[in-house]
């Protein structure tokens, strides 16, 4: 694929995203707008058994109505993705405080259970609202009710004149507990989702650490992890005085094996190869696919007979293995180029000589050891 190709699509997942947050946010204003309507209708139910004017239930249905259809039409045309709050968390937030409030200073004989509401209000706001802009949500409620209980201490009540008014209230609060209930399962399912996709997340990150540092098809470590540890090894033995020391292994005879036996099985082959040096070498040595069917093996704080003689016991271990298990009728040996690291020397000139070495070990039959 192209970077252009690649940004396309990326820009393609990202206005998806933005779509499905956008109907969400239009999904939200519309349940708010449910809600609203369920307020009125309490509003009306108390105007109707006498506990407040009718007028109070039509002017808080029109305030309602005014605030979500802006609210709305705002998210409708995408203005609200310039913001900064884009679910317009605030604003609604401050109107939903704006409207109880505002019906509790109209009618203050039944600011119980009215200022209940406030409760769903708070509890709507802090899922999405920053600490601060929570406690100043708060402060404003607390601010607002004091005034109110200061100013009407004489006429702030329950309206609990008659069974139907009773049976009223009581809906009222149970309403209000219910919207609670919903807000804390919601915020608590979003909760355990963003959970979910940071683990998600990590295990992506483990995935592409591994992809990045290791061979697909054996798990050995990859060439450009074998590169940087030997930059590293060259850094450590400079500085330390001690030596190192490495081994280049490669097949012999490989393509034949792929020739007679299939690609798949030439796999195996050299997932069972490594499979072998693992269970042979050293803790403390380094091991991964140089490329192909060619592999390199670090001997740390090794110096040349040392890793002649680790380099040997791998290739006995190699030759030893029932390989028609792997492959019927298959026989798998390895030559291996040993060098020893010269002190000032550049990693590619121990390869070159390392290279140089399985040549030989090539040329005089293969399945053999030569050191440089
Ligand atoms: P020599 O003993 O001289 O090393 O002979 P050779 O046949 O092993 O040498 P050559 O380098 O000519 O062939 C290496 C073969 O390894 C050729 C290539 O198709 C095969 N090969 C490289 N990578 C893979 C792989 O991932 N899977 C399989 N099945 N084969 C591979
Ligand atoms: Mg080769
Ligand atoms: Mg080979």
């Amino acid at each position: 694929m192209t970077a252009v190709e690649d940004r396309l699509v990326t820009a393609g997942r990202a206005g998806r995203v933005e779509r499905r947050g956008q109907r969400r946010r239009r999904v939200w204003i519309a349940a708010t707008a449910g809600s609203y309507l369920l307020d009125t209708l309490f509003l009306a139910a108390l105007a109707y058994s006498g506990a407040a004017p009718g007028r109070i239930a039509v002017a808080f249905a029109l305030g309602a109505a005014l605030a979500c259809a802006g609210f709305y039409a705002f998210t409708a045309l995408d203005w609200n993705l310039r913001l900064r709050d884009p679910s317009l968390i605030l604003p609604q937030t401050v109107c939903g405080v704006a409207l109880h409030t505002a019906v509790v200073f109209a009618v203050p004989g039944i600011a119980f259970p009215w200022l209940l509401n406030l409760v769903t209000v708070l509890a709507f706001a802090t899922i999405w609202l920053s600490f601060a802009a929570s406690l100043a949500m708060w402060a404003a409620c607390v601010g607002l009710s004091g005034l109110l209980f200061y100013a009407y201490s004489d006429r702030i009540g329950v309206p609990l004149a008659g069974s139907g008014q009773v049976a009223i209230v009581w809906l009222l609060f149970s309403v209000v507990l219910g919207r609670f209930v919903f807000l804390s399962v919601y915020s608590a399912s979003m909760r355990n989702r963003l959970h979910e996709s940071r683990r998600k997340l990590a295990e992506s990150m483990d995935q592409v650490r591994e992809l990045v540092s290791h061979d697909e098809l054996t798990k050995a470590l990859n060439r450009r992890s074998l590169m940087a540890r030997l930059e590293q090894e060259k850094s450590a033995a400079a500085r330390t005085g001690l030596p190192f020391s490495v081994a280049l292994l490669d097949l012999d005879e490989f393509k034949t094996i792929n020739d007679n036996h299939g690609h798949a099985a030439g796999d195996e082959v050299l997932k069972a190869f490594v499979r072998t040096v693992h269970a042979t070498m050293r803790d403390t040595d380094i091991f991964g696919r140089y490329g192909g069917e060619e592999f390199l093996m670090i001997c740390t704080d090794t110096g040349l007979e040392g890793a002649r003689t680790a380099a040997e016991r791998v290739r006995r271990a190699v030759a030893a293995v029932d390989w028609a298990r792997v492959a019927p009728g298959c026989a798998v040996s390895a030559s291996i180029g040993v060098a020893a690291w010269k002190p000032g020397e550049q990693i590619d000139q121990l390869l070159g000589r390392a290279d140089g070495a399985l040549y030989e070990a090539k040329r005089n039959g293969r399945n053999r050891v030569e050191i440089a």
